[in-house]
């Protein structure tokens, strides 16, 4: 290859470059830094799209969402020892979440770290990954980055997907070599997830399991929505009749509107179905562990998950698929005998009155007009500016913004709604703006609890920065949960979770020159989201939330310890 100048010389920053190239990463989410300013720099200089963050967590949850939207890992770029850890709560709950993404991370000189002699952002960066990732890395010499790369890639999307960490040496990206054996060390990874064609006989046992079924039900999870086989999906729900309920992220999978949807009569479904499909859905701490009394105890569950582990860990499960979901639905589907499974009469008419009381239930609340307003009142207006725009991007965050949104907000698309998921974490809120608006080039509104936003604001400088579509909705009541509690010990400092109720949050982004507005009712909540979606700029818009309104954690209080002793006086 180079025959005319055999003395050609890479480094490892090409090296790294080339392998994310011939593997079709075209995109870093990063904070540049020693050892890895010039990687980056060199990468946005090859062609791939290098969007720079204020904090690497926020860097890692783009990477994490970017990976769950377009099923090829995310890449988050870190600097050593801090930037390393800001990136390490993305990489966990990426890893906790099932999103792949390789946190790819410059590291100090490995002698001395391990001597621990004292480096400059000195830290065992491999070791101290372990815990968190699905898998973890590092490269020591510059002719293994192409193994390296190649390994990160398939530990994060092959089976359940999650985070990797990747470690590379500052030597190693320094290091030349030459170009022929460089070139030679590259690899491009075959069917780098392949399917898990699920065994017939399970997919048997649950079709038996489902025709037996007088009251089924069927629970969508984000691994379904993940698994892109929507078409599928939906026509073995069409199909089959089976009433289903979307888990958080896997709503608008089927729109939310569909006729089988009992999202408004959860509890019930919950608690009558005697057998329940779980597709890509965990029976965690979300669905109450499996347990009764939530659900019924003679209930019998079918669960199709890419993890034969996850199979009993909460509840036995009767029927186990242990596939990937695209194969799974598909083999339903081609076994699936018309009428067989006939959900009974009662069971979807028991369901449709419930659902159809608490619809009327929610459209009484959303139409009240309390003064100052709600949390139902903004998300009505909100609900109005995007019932006709399916395609836009919901990130949502925080506790009672994040509960009642959900319920409020229909989503109609798949794969639109990014949320807190498996650990209710905060600070995801720009991250997966972000991350969502590069990877699509579609506007995003992130719908945020005061609090949340605070995770990370500041990220908004990176959206004006790259000119974003995303328009930053903030439910200011005044502190975490509710923004009325007084200081217990009668001081000046105000109360555990108070914040300030009077922060103009739209100034903030008008500093970096983005769409500051302040709206304090529906009509101009309205009148300012339009605006913001119609000019597809940054925009920032303070939503002033009665300071009563809310509940202490939400939707999950029962979760929230209290002491059972008097207070002090
Ligand atoms: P939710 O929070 O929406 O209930 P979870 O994150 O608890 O969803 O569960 C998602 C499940 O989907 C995980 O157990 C994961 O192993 C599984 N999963 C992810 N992708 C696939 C896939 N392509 N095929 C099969 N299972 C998948
Ligand atoms: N830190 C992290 C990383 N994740 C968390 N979940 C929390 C702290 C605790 N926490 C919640 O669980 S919700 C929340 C915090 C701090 C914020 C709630 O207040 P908010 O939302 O203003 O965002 P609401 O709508 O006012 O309830």
């Amino acid at each position: 290859m180079n025959e005319r100048n055999p003395a050609a010389l890479t480094d490892g920053f090409h090296l790294v470059i080339e392998a994310m190239q011939l593997n079709g990463l075209d995109t870093i989410f990063g904070v540049v830094g020693i050892p890895v300013t010039d990687l980056a720099r060199l990468a946005q200089a090859q062609g791939i799209r290098y969007i720079g963050f204020r904090h690497e967590q926020s860097a890692g949850n783009a990477a994490a969402i970017a990976g769950y939207l377009t099923q090829k890992p995310g890449i988050c770029l870190t600097v050593s020892a801090p930037g390393f850890l800001n990136g390490m709560v993305a990489l966990a709950n990426a890893t906790v979440n099932g999103f792949p993404m390789i946190q790819i991370s410059g590291s100090s000189d490995r002698a001395i770290v391990d001597l621990q002699q004292g480096d400059y952002e000195e830290l065992d960066q491999m070791n101290a990954a372990k815990p968190f990732a699905k898998a973890a890395y590092r490269v020591n010499r510059p002719e293994d980055i192409g193994t390296g790369i190649a390994r990160a890639i398939r530990a994060a999307v092959s089976g359940r997907p999650g985070g990797v960490y990747l470690d590379l040496p500052a030597g190693v990206l320094s290091a030349t070599l030459d170009a022929d054996s460089a070139a030679r060390s590259l690899v491009r990874v075959v069917d780098a997830a392949p399917r898990r064609i699920p065994a017939a006989e399970s997919i048997q046992r649950a079709l038996d399991l489902l025709a037996g079924a007088e009251r089924p039900l069927i629970l969508l999870g984000k691994g379904a929505a993940y698994s892109q086989a929507d078409a599928d999906i939906r026509a073995f729900i069409e199909q089959t009749a089976i009433p289903f309920l979307p888990m958080s992220m896997a709503k608008g999978l089927l729109p939310d509107d569909h006729p089988q949807s009992v999202a408004a009569a959860r509890s019930y479904a919950l608690a009558q179905a005697d057998v329940v499909m779980l597709i890509g859905a965990r029976l965690n701490w979300l669905l109450g562990h499996g347990r009764s009394p939530q659900w019924s105890a003679a209930a019998r569950f079918i669960q199709i998950d890419i993890e034969p582990t996850e199979m009993d860990s909460n509840r036995p499960i009767t029927a186990p698929v242990v596939g990937d979901i695209a194969s799974s639905i598909a083999a339903l589907l081609a076994m699936l005998k018309p009428g067989r499974i006939k959900p009974a009469a009662a069971w979807l008419g028991e369901l449709a009155q419930r659902r159809q009381h608490n619809a009327q239930r929610m459209k009484e609340r959303l139409a009240a007009r309390p003064d100052p307003m709600d949390f139902y009142s903004a998300l009505g207006a909100i609900a109005g500016v995007l019932a006709d725009k399916p395609d836009v991007y919901l990130v949502n965050e925080g506790a009672n913004t994040l509960d009642i949104t959900r319920n409020v907000i229909d989503m109609r698309a798949p794969r639109k709604r990014l949320d807190c998921g498996t650990w209710g974490v905060m600070g995801i809120g720009m991250g997966y703006a972000i991350g969502a608006a590069v990877v699509s080039g579609q506007p995003v509104v992130a719908i945020e609890g005061d609090s949340a936003f605070g995770f990370s604001g500041m990220e908004i400088e990176t959206i004006c920065r790259y000119r974003l579509p995303v328009t930053v909705v903030i439910f200011n009541n005044g502190g975490v949960y509710r923004g009325d509690d007084v200081n217990r010990g009668g001081g000046a400092d105000p109360a555990p979770t108070v914040l300030m109720k009077e922060a103009r949050y739209e100034k903030l982004i008008e500093a970096f020159g983005g769409a500051g507005h302040y709206a304090d009712d529906p009509q101009s909540l309205t009148a300012a989201l339009a605006d913001a979606l119609a000019a597809r700029k940054p925009a920032l818009i303070n939503c002033a939330i009665d300071p009563r309104a809310g509940t202490e954690s939400g939707h999950i209080g029962n979760l929230n310890p209290q002491s059972a002793l008097a207070p002090k006086k």
